[in-house]
């Protein structure tokens, strides 16, 4: 049994053990790091069962992702290891607090192989939600196809389906991106776009028009981060607006946004008929309050998902409990 499934590319993150730039580093520590599996990671913090599904390599890079991902209860039963083709590897550079640096050695990698014939009915047996995101269509030849097909599968055996469209401008040229990203949008039930990417896919207008307009194109719910500002949510009768969660220093950005749509999906997740107009209206502020938190959180770490809280200790920040340490 599942809540989520999720479908994704995993890396080895290498980035400088000290914190700096890549070049003078004497010293590299390694993790992991991918879309999909840090929104695993956090959603099975918060005490939600996962699948995530993949493809790695034959080799040490792909035994980490797997064994990582398996250490923190995650089911990677579905993941396959390619014969022919490596695990992908990832460096991540900070040289000043924020938004660091990464730099992708992906190309042609096992999970860049995807395609609709990999697609199994059982990958979505028992579950209730898809996860999917921009980052796997632009990975290889046939990773758009694969993509649709997969939603299409997904809701066909029952399942809802959130898509953060995570652009990643280095991966595939701006055009295309946004052709893609916007024929995907209305596969989805839940739509999780940062204020940058609504702005990158509609050009520049008002947050309300970004929500209405997103709304239009299919989801019933769309959540988008505003940064300092918080977070928006839209529904067809409702918009709520919930602050943001205040960390003192931002220390790496990557991972937040997966952070943030962990806590969402998290939240809906605890009811029933989470997508049903009443149900919604209920669960929407308290999702886009615990995704404050969750997705803050995720910036005060180097990794790209250690930071990810524990339920408890996310009730406790949203209670305004204090934490004892010793
Ligand atoms: O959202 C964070 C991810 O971007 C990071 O963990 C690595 O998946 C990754 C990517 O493609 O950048």
């Amino acid at each position: 049994y599942a809540d989520v499934v999720t479908i994704g590319e995993s890396m080895v993150l290498f980035q400088p053990y000290n914190g700096g730039g890549i070049k003078y580093a004497p010293l590299i520590s390694k993790s992991v790091g991918g879309a999909e599996s840090n929104l695993a990671f956090g959603l099975s913090r918060l005490g939600k069962r996962v699948r995530w599904i993949s493809r790695v390599g034959n080799d040490p890079f792909g035994e980490l992702i797997l064994s990582t991902l398996a250490g923190e209860e995650i089911d990677v039963s579905h993941t396959e290891k390619d014969p022919n083709e490596a695990t992908a590897l990832y460096f991540k550079e900070a040289k000043t607090p924020g938004d660091p640096s990464v730099y992708y050695y992906r190309r042609h990698s096992a999970a860049s192989q995807f395609s609709k014939e990999h697609i199994q009915p059982e990958w979505f047996e028992q579950a209730r939600h898809l996860h999917v995101t921009g980052i796997t269509p632009a990975l290889g030849e046939n990773t758009v196809e694969f993509m649709k097909v997969a939603m299409q599968q997904a809701r066909e055996q029952g399942l809802t389906i959130s898509f953060d469209p995570n652009l990643r401008r280095k991966l595939w040229d701006d055009q295309t991106a946004r052709e893609v990203l916007l024929e995907l949008i209305p596969l989805c039930d839940i739509f999780l776009p940062g204020l940058e990417e609504a702005e990158f896919l509609l050009g520049e207008q008002s947050v309300t028009s970004y929500g209405a307009a997103f709304l239009k194109m299919g989801p019933a719910v769309v959540a988008m981060k505003l940064g300092e500002q918080g977070s928006v949510g839209f529904m067809k009768n409702g918009v709520f607006e919930e602050e943001a969660y205040k960390v003192s220093q931002v220390v790496d950005t990557v991972g937040a946004g997966d952070a943030y749509a962990a806590g969402f999906l998290s939240a809906l997740l605890d009811e029933d008929h989470y997508l049903s107009e009443n149900t919604l209206a209920e669960a929407l502020p308290k999702a886009l309050k615990r995704a404050n938190v969750t997705g803050a959180l995720a910036t005060q770490f180097h990794g790209d998902w250690e930071g990810a809280p524990t339920l408890d200790e996310v009730n406790h920040l949203m209670n305004d409990h204090q934490v004892i340490t010793r």
